[in-house]
């Protein structure tokens, strides 16, 4: 995609079916972006290059998704300035998905990481392009539009369950 503004990545693409929620709302919001595998233990050189010349290359959000001892979101919030997302996965080497929202969330003073929920990659998709909108009127009313049509839907699903009890 040609000149992306959100990176999402991934310490391994085992890890993709997850993060493929961002990527479908990014791509709902026509929000242009990039995707790749960046491992902070198995490519740290990698990992640092890429931290510290997302700003430079244009990129505005970084979306980050690791699982078990999930370093990647949080090395790569401390090499760059730039808001950096991190999706916990529940992985192969994860105990139980607590070890992976907890190396992501527990980051230390001065360097934060935006934590989404457990494999809440979608989550992580829509705040990106929150984070957009704020200065980017197109993307604002994308997401207006989107959380409008989450009320509808609800508003339709009470419906159906009073009927079914009136
Ligand atoms: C983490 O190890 C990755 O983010 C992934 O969640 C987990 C397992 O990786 P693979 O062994 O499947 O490559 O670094």
């Amino acid at each position: 995609m040609s000149n992306p503004i959100v990176s999402v990545i991934m310490g391994s693409d085992s890890d993709y079916p997850i993060m493929e929620a961002a990527v479908d709302m990014l791509k709902e919001f026509d929000i242009p972006f990039e995707c790749t595998v960046v491992s902070a233990h198995r490519t740290p050189d990698r990992m640092v290059n890429f931290a510290k010349e997302a700003a430079g290359r244009g990129i505005k959000v970084i979306i980050a998704g690791a699982g078990g001892a999930a370093h990647l979101p949080g090395m790569v919030a401390s090499l760059t300035a730039l808001p950096v997302i991190g999706v916990p996965i529940r992985s192969s080497n994860s105990i139980d998905g607590w070890d992976s929202v907890l190396s992501i969330l527990q980051m230390p003073n001065g360097i934060p990481v935006a934590t989404v929920a457990l494999n809440g990659a979608k989550n992580a998709g829509i705040l990106a392009a929150s984070i957009l909108g704020a200065s980017d009127k197109a993307i604002f009313d994308k997401v207006s539009s989107y959380k409008e049509s989450l009320k509808e839907a609800v508003l339709e699903k009470a419906k159906r369950v009073e009927e079914k009890n009136s």
